[in-house]
């Protein structure tokens, strides 16, 4: 069977931008590359298997949650609207949004080219009546795209706490940015992970079966496929951290040993121990984010949780 067409736009981060990060990120101390670089294919396919670990409850919880509000977000959402995604990766669950909202289009704005390709032609194929959109684009910038149409109502969808990986004032810098696309009329969903026992938190990023550490270290494959860095992988391994007073996951790459990387003839020297950071996890209360969404200009209007308070969905006024 032919899928249905996909309109796909590009406004994607060029091989020099993650080269230029790359560089500017191992010459930093303490050092750190930014985790929207995790996320080449390999990276968005081990992404995907992070989220059906047993220990990672982020995924099936807000999953749970969405299946349960659906149909008030459809309720509270403006008739004929466009459904945007931000880091649409699988495009999994947003088809809980679709089957309760049935909007004219649906737009998926992901980093990761080839993944979104793909996934959003599985999405189109059993949705054979949506108009399926597709932009690749790194939405921490300004959206450069012709679609939607300004005059376009838009329900803006930026699940599975992705917020999560920016800091607070990033965060709010953010939210602020998107307000105006999201439109007065407009509707703004958002999955936020919620602040809870620094066990399981720990476990969630500490998987059993080391999927968490191979997508660590995938950020060290990307490097040497498409910079052709000359580093040696097995000298470093995965940690990640829980830092309760700041209320966030820290995951780094620790080197085991003094050893090397060398980058477009530069070497960079790690010290035994010496950390690379890869990705913070800001976690939330329900009351702390709805005050950083009220700062960025918000109107928080419903938010959603499981019983077990694991998980939010907030609805947000722009
Ligand atoms: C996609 C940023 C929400 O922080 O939980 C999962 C990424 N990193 N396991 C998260 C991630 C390690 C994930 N976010």
């Amino acid at each position: 069977m032919s899928a249905p067409a996909i309109r796909f736009y590009d406004q994607a981060e060029t091989e020099s931008d993650f080269l230029a990060e790359v560089r500017r990120g191992l010459a930093r101390r303490p050092r750190a590359i930014p985790p929207k670089f995790f996320y080449d294919r390999r990276g968005s396919a081990l992404f995907a298997a992070i989220c059906e670990l047993p220990e990672y409850y982020l995924t099936r919880t807000e999953m749970r949650i969405l299946r349960d509000c659906a149909g008030e977000i459809a309720r509270r959402a403006a008739k004929n609207a466009v459904l945007v995604e931000l880091g649409s990766g699988a495009s999994e669950k947003v088809r809980l949004l679709l089957d309760a909202l049935a909007p004219r289009a649906y737009l998926a704005i992901d980093i990761s080219r080839d993944y979104l390709r793909e996934a959003t032609e599985r999405l189109a194929r059993d949705y054979p009546r949506l108009a399926v959109h597709a932009a690749c684009a790194d939405f921490t910038r300004p959206l450069t795209l012709s679609y939607p149409p300004s005059s376009a109502e838009r329900l803006v969808f930026f699940p599975g706490s992705s917020i999560g990986n920016f800091d607070r004032d990033e965060s709010e810098t953010l939210l602020r940015r998107l307000r105006p696309f999201v439109g007065r009329d407009g509707g703004f969903v958002i999955g936020v992970d919620l602040k809870k026992d620094r066990a399981l938190l720990r476990a969630a990023y500490n998987d059993a079966q080391g999927v968490t550490a191979r997508f660590n270290l995938n950020l060290l494959a990307r490097m040497r496929r498409e910079l052709g860095a000359d580093l040696d992988m097995s000298g470093f391994e995965h940690e990640a951290v829980y830092d309760e007073t700041a209320g966030r996951i820290d995951m780094y790459l620790v080197s085991r040993r003094a050893q090397t990387i060398s980058l477009k003839g530069e070497r960079y020297e790690f010290s035994a121990g010496e950390r690379l950071h890869t990705e913070s996890s800001y976690k939330y209360t329900v009351e702390e984010f709805q005050a950083l969404a009220a700062r960025a200009g918000y109107v928080p209007e419903a938010v959603w949780t499981d019983p077990a308070r694991l998980f939010s969905v907030h609805f947000l006024r722009a």
